[in-house]
């Protein structure tokens, strides 16, 4: 039950319309405490094939540049048994479902680089990564025209480590790492795009191949497991630009190969995927809000690991790309949020913004009108008229006050 009732829907239904009082003021009024749940819905899975688009690859970078909104990926390796794959060089951007290659002089082929978006400077920053018998330590940032590479002393050559860009202190941060023949590091650095600042030596052990994205809302890093070169890890780590602070919770099983991004709609990050063994790859989606790691339904996908993650916030999905897994598959797959029809305001919650968004169109009444908000967003059932009939689809939504599969 929640705070809406069918009491309180009947004794509001009569009022006149058009004065803006229908009940709004006994509902605002309420105190609404949105609880951690998850809904039975699963999250969708859909995978597109257009043309042109990337090789089938792994090891690849991946990052959204929110400002051009276009999914960055570079280099990587081809998807050939037994690790013999190519690597490249090549740039590519996804913008919405188009892929194109960017056809420029950048960053040597390689593959495990990491790569973020700096959204205070406008550039996607790029570090490390390998060949075949070379560990990188250089520092790129692309602008969406030029690569340009910053002659800067920084972490010392390495590929596989974590990365997320800092958005409240406007900081890159990157952790961890191994060179190509298995060196672990455990150093925690900070690019503010002039200087790399080694930050710390101590905190999660040495591992690479991590997952790690920067939680908006809490202001802090996530990193959750790796591999230690020994031992496949299953920790949940966090670092607010002063410490690392181990979170003692549970959580997904161990892995590596994972990769993680933040879903600004359900204020978690969301790991997906990853490997325990060989061959024992995961499909499985994760949420950590800060307090609990859930599990997230999906239906539609497949295992994967070593794959490309990115959260495509303009269009509100979150964007894999490649697979070393035995279920690999060439297409760009996207992962969406059940519908959540009350959700007026698109913010993944049901609540009084909402209710207020209902109560505008529902004093208006009529589609057609001129006063009407853009797209007639109550008429819920798409007859051209708000009434009651949609405030009874309306008010289902509101009682559960969260959207099917939130965290
Ligand atoms: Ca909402
Ligand atoms: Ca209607």
């Amino acid at each position: 039950m929640g705070l809406v009732d069918s009491h309180w829907f009947k004794g509001c239904g009569n009022e006149t319309r058009g004065g803006g009082k229908f009940c709004a003021a006994a509902v605002v009024a309420s105190v609404f405490v949105v609880t951690a749940a998850l809904g039975a819905e699963p999250w969708t899975w859909t995978v597109e094939h257009p043309s042109p688009a990337p090789s089938s690859r792994f090891a690849h970078s991946m990052s959204y540049d929110a400002v051009r909104k276009v999914v960055v990926l570079f280099g990587g390796q081809a998807n050939v048994p037994a690790g013999t794959g190519a690597l490249n060089g090549e740039t590519w951007e996804l913008a919405g479902a188009v892929w194109s290659q960017k056809i420029v002089a950048g960053p040597g082929a390689r593959g495990s680089q990491r790569s973020v978006f700096d959204s205070v400077r406008n550039r996607t920053v790029l570090f490390g990564g390998a060949n075949l018998s070379t560990t990188f330590q250089d520092t790129w940032e692309w602008d969406g025209a030029t690569w340009v590479e910053r002659n800067v002393a920084g972490p010392s050559a390495r590929g596989g480590q974590a990365m997320a860009f800092d958005s409240v202190r406007g900081v890159t941060v990157l952790f961890g790492g191994s060179t190509v023949q298995g060196t672990m590091r455990l150093d925690t650095w900070e690019w503010d795009g002039t200087t790399w600042a080694l930050r710390a030596q101590t905190g999660p052990s040495g591992r690479t191949l991590s997952a790690m994205a920067f939680d908006e809302g809490r202001g802090v890093s996530v990193l959750f497991g790796g591999f230690s070169g020994t031992a496949v890890l299953g920790d949940t780590w966090e670092w607010n630009g002063a410490g690392w602070t181990q979170r003692f919770v549970a959580g997904p099983p161990a892995r590596t190969m994972s990769a993680m991004v933040y879903d600004e709609k359900i204020g978690a990050v969301v790991l997906v995927g990853g490997r325990l063994s060989g061959g024992n790859d995961f499909a499985d989606t994760w949420a950590w809000n800060g307090t609990e790691w859930r599990e997230i339904g999906t239906s539609g996908g497949i295992k994967a690991a070593y794959h490309g993650l990115a959260r495509d916030k303009s269009r509100d999905v979150i964007v894999r790309f490649g697979n070393q897994g035995s279920e690999f598959s060439a297409g760009t797959w996207k992962l969406n949020a059940p519908p959540c029809p009350s959700d007026l305001n698109g913010d993944r919650v049901v609540d009084d913004a909402d209710f207020v968004i209902f109560l505008a169109a529902y004093n208006v009444m009529d589609c057609a009108d001129a006063g009407m908000p853009a797209d007639c967003p109550s008429d819920m059932n798409r007859d051209g008229v708000v009434d009651d009939s949609d405030f009874s689809v309306f008010v289902v939504g509101y009682d559960e006050m969260v959207c099917g599969g939130s965290v």
